[in-house]
This record gives structure tokens, C-alpha cells and sequence, in this order.
């Protein structure tokens, strides 16, 4: 299953009343171009969105504030990644399901994605993912893109 958890780059100041500074860069930190970036907000404890997988996005995933579950898995094996530090990034490749369930009131949940919105790439049937599996195999987490960044601090497992 092709997932990274990767470190991102975050700067903390002495005085802790300024907060902190994480950022991301494209094709360094993260192996992909982003043409996208949205994030998720307001949303209550306790609540699952996601349902989903994606045919051709590759994102990353960041919880900047609070604590998200995210679980993913390949139709065959599952894991639950927990998003509780705004350094803490998952590099989701194309064809994994994954569904997300806020731990705490407010968390944020930002993603960066390597393609623009488009509704006929997701796939919104847990039935119809396992039926794509099948046809395409491991092939559908294909890993076109190439990166000789640095920063990871676990791999695939
Ligand atoms: C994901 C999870 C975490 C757009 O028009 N453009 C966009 O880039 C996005 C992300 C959404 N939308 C529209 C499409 C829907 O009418 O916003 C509405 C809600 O999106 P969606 O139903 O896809 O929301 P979720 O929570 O099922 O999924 C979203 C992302 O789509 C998905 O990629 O990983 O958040």
C-alpha cells in the first residue's frame, strides 16, 4: 500500500505566544506539483467524511490544528494514520480508499493535490473501488511520479 508519512518543515519560536510556521514545498518535500489546496473546517468531533478514493490524485494531508484518524486502505490491508501535529504530513498515492474521522471539535485538515477538481475521478462506491482493484490491480497506486527529496522520516510500509 503507497502512503509516506512524511516530516514536514516547521519552524517554533522561543516566544510560544507567536505560534508556529510550517511549510511545504512542491516536488521537494512532497513528490508532486500542486495545483490544488484545500482545507477542511469547522467540522465536530466525532464526524467521518472521505469515502472515497481517487484514480489520478497523488495529495498530501495535514491537520495544522487538532487531531484527524485517517484511515486508508487497498481493499486488502487497513491502516489509521493520526494527524495530531501541524508537522505530521501523509502522502496519499492515487488509488487508495481512505476516510476521515475528526478526534477533536474544530481540527483543521488541509490537502494539497496534484490535480485540479474533477468529479469523474473519484471513486464513491466502496463496491465499485473493490470491482477497480480487481481490474486494475496494484497498478492503480502506479508510481509515475519520481522524487529524490529529503524529509521523510518513515516509509511505506
Ligand atoms: C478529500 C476529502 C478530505 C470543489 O468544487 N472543488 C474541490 O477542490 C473540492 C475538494 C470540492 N469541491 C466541491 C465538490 C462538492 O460539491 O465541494 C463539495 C464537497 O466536496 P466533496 O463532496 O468531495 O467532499 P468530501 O469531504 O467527500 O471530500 C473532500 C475532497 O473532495 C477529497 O478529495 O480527500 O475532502
Amino acid at each position: 500500500m503507497k502512503y509516506e508519512i512524511v516530516n514536514l518543515k516547521t519552524v517554533t519560536n522561543e516566544d510560544e505566544k507567536l505560534g508556529g510556521l510550517t511549510f511545504i514545498e512542491a516536488e521537494r518535500d512532497i513528490p508532486f506539483a500542486i495545483k490544488r489546496i484545500y482545507c477542511i473546517y469547522k467540522t465536530e468531533e466525532n464526524q467521518h467524511r472521505g469515502f472515497h478514493a481517487h484514480k489520478k490524485n497523488w495529495q498530501l494531508l495535514f491537520c495544522p490544528y487538532g487531531v484527524i484518524d485517517i484511515i486508508i486502505t487497498d481493499g486488502e490491508e487497513k491502516r489509521v494514520v493520526t494527524l495530531d501535529h501541524p508537522s505530521k504530513g501523509l502522502v496519499l498515492y492515487p488509488g487508495l480508499w481512505r476516510e476521515m474521522i475528526w478526534k477533536q471539535d474544530d481540527s483543521v485538515l488541509c490537502v494539497a493535490a496534484s490535480e485540479y477538481y474533477d468529479s469523474e475521478e473519484y471513486i464513491r462506491s466502496y463496491d465499485e473501488y473493490l470491482q477497480y482493484r480487481k481490474e486494475v490491480g496494484n497498478d492503480a497506486e502506479a508510481d509515475t511520479n519520481t522524487f529524490e527529496g529529503g524529509g521523510w522520516i518513515t516509509s511505506r510500509k
